[in-house]
């Protein structure tokens, strides 16, 4: 059995999916980020990092004490070697494969989470909009360069590591079928390769299943308090707040 700290969002949706399409038994464990789940001392031990998601499986692959990991990309990685699916055990094509997961890690999540907080965020929270501008076109512009470096390899690829399916989509998919909402709607024409990619990976039975896990649990109505609250645990960080933020969720044993 596999434990999962989960809240309904792409990062989250990654992990969600893999369990699906390897068919694992796994629990899930509703991780509020608005509410600040997130500093309570249980999930800190398992992902010291304050973000979820993060896994705990009890009958690991080899054997031993249940094994914690956070980072959906290290989490995806692992169940994929536990099962042996949608990752090659070695050799070049493994490479290929993890070459494109890194870039989806360090490239694709970050810019598009960026560009989406300056866009859709930031202009609830600072009044200027001069202080927005260079945030909004810094990722914007990434994000836009992302998307055809997508678009040229799945130009000439089914797959965006080659010609099967692998961790490489599904780790990519859960952001790119933002891209319309989160950016813009004329997207899809200007990287048709890319939609051709988004559609036929969001057809598959396990993805969409991976999708709607807990899925209320982000639709959700929040009292104007409760998006006060929101907006201060997730967008005003620094180590002095999450350090006082964790002594009120001890202090509280929020849940
Ligand atoms: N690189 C991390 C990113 C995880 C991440 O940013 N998670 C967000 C939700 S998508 C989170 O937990 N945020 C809580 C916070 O900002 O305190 C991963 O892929 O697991």
């Amino acid at each position: 059995m596999i434990d999962v700290y989960y809240w309904p969002t792409p990062n989250g949706w990654k992990v969600t999916i893999m369990l699906e399409e390897c068919g694992l038994d796994y629990r899930v464990h509703e991780i509020d980020i608005g509410r600040g789940d997130q500093f309570t001392a249980d999930f800190l031990r398992i992902s010291p990092n304050n973000r979820m998601p993060a896994i705990v499986d009890h009958a690991p692959a080899g054997g031993g004490a249940p094994l914690t990991l956070f980072e959906s990309g290290a989490i995806v990685e692992y169940l994929a070697d536990k099962t042996g699916r949608f990752l090659p055990v070695s050799g070049a094509p493994r490479y290929k494969v993890l070459e494109w997961a890194y870039w989806q890690m360090a490239n694709l999540g970050p810019m598009l989470g960026n560009a989406n907080h300056f866009r859709n965020y930031a202009p609830k929270i600072v009044d200027d909009p001069a202080q927005l501008a260079y945030g909004i076109r810094r990722f914007t512009g990434e994000v836009d360069r992302l998307c055809g470096v997508m678009d040229a390899q799945l130009a000439v690829n089914r797959h965006l590591a080659g010609a099967d399916y692998s961790i490489a989509d599904l780790l990519s998919w859960p952001w790119a079928m933002l891209l319309e909402r989160l950016i813009n709607d004329t997207v899809w024409a200007d990287f048709p390769h890319l939609k051709r990619w988004v559609d036929e990976v969001g057809a598959r039975p396990a993805v969409q299943a991976g999708r709607a896990v807990r899925r209320e649990w982000g639709e959700r109505q929040l009292t104007p308090a409760q998006e006060q609250v929101r907006r201060e645990v997730l967008f005003n960080q620094s180590n002095a707040s999450v350090r006082s933020a964790r002594a009120m969720a001890a202090k509280m044993a929020v849940k």
